[in-house]
This record gives structure tokens, C-alpha cells and sequence, in this order.
């Protein structure tokens, strides 16, 4: 009899609910319900909507019920940086508020007046994003001081999914290093630096590492649902699960993780908190067994998916590379991880005024735009993989790309050419692949991360592209 685990994986676009297992050697994947996701404005903040994804995760669960794949643990995923603020009586203070939202503007200038930039990285390794948790903190407390000094608990956005499964507040490591308050040296949370930034200690959490058990779901939830299971935390970031489930074990490849964002790195023993790491703002992000994602954040898909939202959601994203590929020779390109693409209100125009502003040819149509962004994305990989060579001081000869942007395959031909490297995409669900895989080292299925991946390797399809 199989046994079953189930991944909730949320992106900024969708989020499902997978179940897992093993047969015959090989790791099974099943997409039990998917829904929709994504920041809609509330009092003119762009808010995600957690009482309805909520309800989707309970829906996901009973399905699993009437499908006969009754799982024996589950786990969340999200994105990073992102969380409540809990009240002492388990109650949301304020709008559950996003990263895209502008509240962060000018909050790092607020940061650096208490530590520099420099001093930051050097205690935490995290880059300089301004939708980072320690921005967003400094804006809740020049908005709404009062949350502040209310907060009992600040839970990280998988955390609190966590907690209303099963009732248990804590921290997650992956995830809450995405917040820049985790001192890379220690593993542990920077109480110094919270003093500092006058952020309360007390409403930080003890921090569980993945496969930490949680217990099993509340009693009411239970029999909502008409079974138990256990909660067992995955790395909750998704770009921790989805490096988790990169299909090899050597190290001579460099990944992207290609979702939403695009992220590139290597995984490494320790953190470069260096200030050439620093200069070229790569990031350290914290992994399963604590390894370190050295990795670069690049804007990725989510310029293709606003603007195909732009365009009434007419066309797939296949269609949309078809049409980028007959518009291949068209000669602008823009800086992917230029700040204006970040939230602009129209990414289309976004786009029209980067290329008008920087004296180049301006993109008219589906295919040119798209064209534009592919190839500048390509561009950004290439150059990202020289820094990566110029940080770690080697070379790599491949660079696999895992998660639902691997399958853009255009991109991927773009990207093999921009980096002289050979490309090997897939596996697609990678971040819900490596949120069972956590849940499954702890059940002891496989004897160890590398024993996974190979596992990994031989049950999911992956393409090469030839430089
Ligand atoms: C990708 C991701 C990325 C973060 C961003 C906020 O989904 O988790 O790693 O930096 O979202």
C-alpha cells in the first residue's frame, strides 16, 4: 500500500494541492485542486486574500478523501518574505499585505539610518531586496506603530497556514531567512539587530527546521475534512523546496529556479557574506540541512504573465513563446531586474517605456514584447552565470532550470545560447516535489537528499538544450 504526502504550493499566480508517492522506485505526482492566487487592492493596499486560500487547502484535502489518496502528512509552500502579525488571541492585525505593495518605498533609507547596507549583509548575507520582511517591518511601524506593540506573533505566510491546520506558532528556518533578520552565521534569528531596528523580540518565533513535525490538524478541521494527518514542515520556501528537488547530485551546474521569479545560484556549504557578494547582490538564503542558496533574484515570468494578463489572458503561455520566436529578430532589451518592472501598474507600457527611454526601437505587438523580455531575461541569465564564476572562482558546464518556467522552451533555447551552456529543464513541479521529498526524508523513504534526487532524476522528464 502506498503511502501518500500532500504539498500545499503556493505561487504569486495559482496554488495547489499535490499528492505524492513512491512506487516502483520512481516518485508519483498528482494535482489534487488548483486555485487561483494573486494581490488584490484592499484600502488601497495590494493584499493577498488568506481566509479563501484557506477554504481552497480544506476543499484540496477533501478531495483527497473522495479520491481515495488519503495523505499521511502535508506540508505549505509559499514565496518568501512575506507575514501576519498575530494578536494574542491568534487574530490577524491589519491587512494581510503583500510585496508588491509600495508600502516599502523609502523604508530601506529608514533601515540605513540604524545599520548600513553593507553591515547588514555582512551580519545576515541576504540581499537588498526592498520587499525584504525587515523593510516591511519598518513600514508597518511608521504606518501603524500600534500593530507593532499589539503583535504577539509574527508568522511567516506558510507558518500561518501551519497554524491554522494545526494550531502551532513557529518559524520555519528556509523562510524566515527570506526576512533578513536571520544572522548567517549563527543559523539563528539576529536578537541584536532587532533591538536595534526596535523590532519586539518576543513576537518572533522558535525557528523548526524542515521535517520538524508540527502534530496533527485541530480536532474541529479534522472532522470537517473526515480524517487526521500530520503536519510536517518542508523547507516552506519554495525556492528551498524546488532547489531540493534539482536533479543532480555533482556540482559542476548552476540552477534557476523559474517560477514567478527567476532564481539562479549554486548551492553552497557556507554563506558569501563577502562584500564583492554584497556589490553584485547575490543572496544567501537558507536550505534543507543548511545548505545556503547563493543565488541572484532575476524578475523572471511574472513580466510575461502581466503582460499576457494585459492582453485579457487570450493566450497560453506556449502560444505566447510561439509568437516571441517569430518576432525573434526584433533588437530591444531592458534590464529584467530593472525596479520598474517590480509593481508597475501596466507592464505592457512598462516595457514600451523602458525601450523609448533608452533610445531603442519600441516593442508594438504580443510577439515583440514578449521577444523583448524573453531575450532579456537570456541576457541577464549569461551575464548572472559570469558573476556566479567570478564569485565562486570555477566554471559550471550546465545549468538545469526546474519549476513551471522550464517549460518555456523558447526561453530555454535563448538561454543556452546567451550562456554557452548546456541547458536540462524539468522538473516542472519542482517546489511541490520538493516539499513531499522533505516529508519523505523525515518518513525515512529515502536514506538521504542525495538518494532523493537521483530518485527525482529518474522519475520526472528532462530536456536538454544544446549551447
Ligand atoms: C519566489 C520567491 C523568491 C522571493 C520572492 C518574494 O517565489 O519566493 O525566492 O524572493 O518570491
Amino acid at each position: 500500500m502506498s503511502k501518500y504526502y500532500a504539498a500545499v504550493d503556493m505561487g504569486a499566480s495559482s496554488g495547489r494541492l499535490m499528492v505524492g508517492w513512491t512506487e516502483n522506485g520512481k516518485m508519483q505526482l498528482e494535482e489534487i485542486h488548483r486555485f487561483e492566487n494573486g494581490m488584490v487592492k484592499k484600502d488601497d493596499e495590494l493584499c493577498w486574500e488568506f481566509d479563501r486560500i484557506f477554504r481552497e487547502i480544506v476543499t484540496g484535502l477533501k478531495k483527497c478523501k473522495e479520491l481515495g489518496k488519503i495523505p499521511v502528512s502535508l506540508g505549505v509552500d509559499t514565496w518568501g518574505v512575506d507575514f501576519v502579525l498575530l494578536d494574542k488571541d491568534g487574530g490577524v492585525l491589519g491587512n494581510t499585505v503583500g510585496y508588491r505593495d509600495h508600502r516599502t518605498d523609502g523604508m530601506d533609507e529608514e533601515v540605513y539610518k540604524i545599520i548600513s547596507q553593507n553591515d547588514l549583509y555582512a551580519r545576515t548575507g541576504i540581499q537588498k531586496a526592498i520587499y525584504n520582511t525587515i523593510y516591511q517591518l519598518m513600514a508597518v511601524k511608521k504606518k501603524y506603530p500600534q500593530y507593532m506593540e499589539q503583535a504577539d506573533s509574527l508568522l511567516f505566510v506558510p507558518d500561518y497556514f501551519h497554524y491554522l491546520l494545526c494550531g502551532k506558532k513557529v518559524n520555519e528556518y528556509t523562510e524566515a531567512t527570506t526576512s533578513q533578520l536571520i544572522n548567517a552565521q549563527t543559523n539563528d534569528w539576529d536578537y541584536e539587530l532587532m533591538d536595534m531596528l526596535g523590532y519586539k523580540k518576543a513576537m518572533f518565533n522558535e525557528l523548526v527546521m524542515p521535517g520538524t513535525s508540527l502534530g496533527n490538524l485541530r480536532p474541529e478541521l479534522a472532522e470537517e475534512i473526515g480524517y487526521d494527518l500530520e503536519i510536517v514542515v518542508p523547507c516552506t520556501h519554495d525556492t528551498g523546496s524546488a532547489v531540493l528537488a534539482v536533479p543532480a547530485n555533482d556540482d559542476d551546474f548552476v540552477y534557476i529556479s523559474s517560477g514567478t521569479w527567476s532564481l539562479m545560484g549554486v548551492e553552497m556549504a557556507r554563506p558569501d557574506c563577502s562584500q564583492q557578494s554584497c556589490d553584485l547582490n547575490f543572496t544567501n538564503e537558507g536550505g534543507y540541512n543548511h545548505r545556503f542558496r547563493h543565488l541572484k533574484n532575476i524578475m523572471g515570468l511574472w513580466m510575461i504573465q502581466s503582460v499576457r494578463h494585459e492582453y485579457g489572458d487570450k493566450y497560453g503561455f506556449a502560444e505566447i513563446c510561439e509568437m516571441a520566436e517569430e518576432a525573434k529578430d526584433f533588437p530591444s532589451r531592458v534590464d529584467a531586474n530593472d525596479n520598474c518592472f517590480l509593481s508597475p501598474d501596466n507592464m505592457t507600457q512598462a516595457v514600451k517605456d523602458y525601450c523609448k527611454n533608452s533610445g531603442q526601437q519600441v516593442p508594438e505587438t504580443l510577439g515583440e514584447i514578449a521577444t523583448v523580455i524573453y531575450t532579456s531575461l537570456a541576457e541577464c541569465y549569461a551575464r548572472t552565470v559570469k558573476e556566479l564564476e567570478e564569485t565562486t572562482g570555477r566554471t559550471y558546464s550546465r545549468i538545469h532550470v526546474v519549476g513551471g518556467g522550464s517549460n518555456a522552451g523558447y526561453l530555454n533555447e535563448l538561454t543556452a545560447k546567451a550562456t554557452g551552456k548546456e541547458v536540462h529543464a524539468g522538473p516542472g513541479e519542482a517546489t511541490a516535489i520538493g516539499n513531499i521529498t522533505a516529508q519523505m526524508l523525515k518518513a525515512k523513504e529515502f536514506a538521504s537528499v542525495e538518494a532523493a534526487r537521483d530518485v527525482i532524476h529518474e522519475s520526472f522528464g528532462i530536456k536538454i538544450y544544446q549551447a
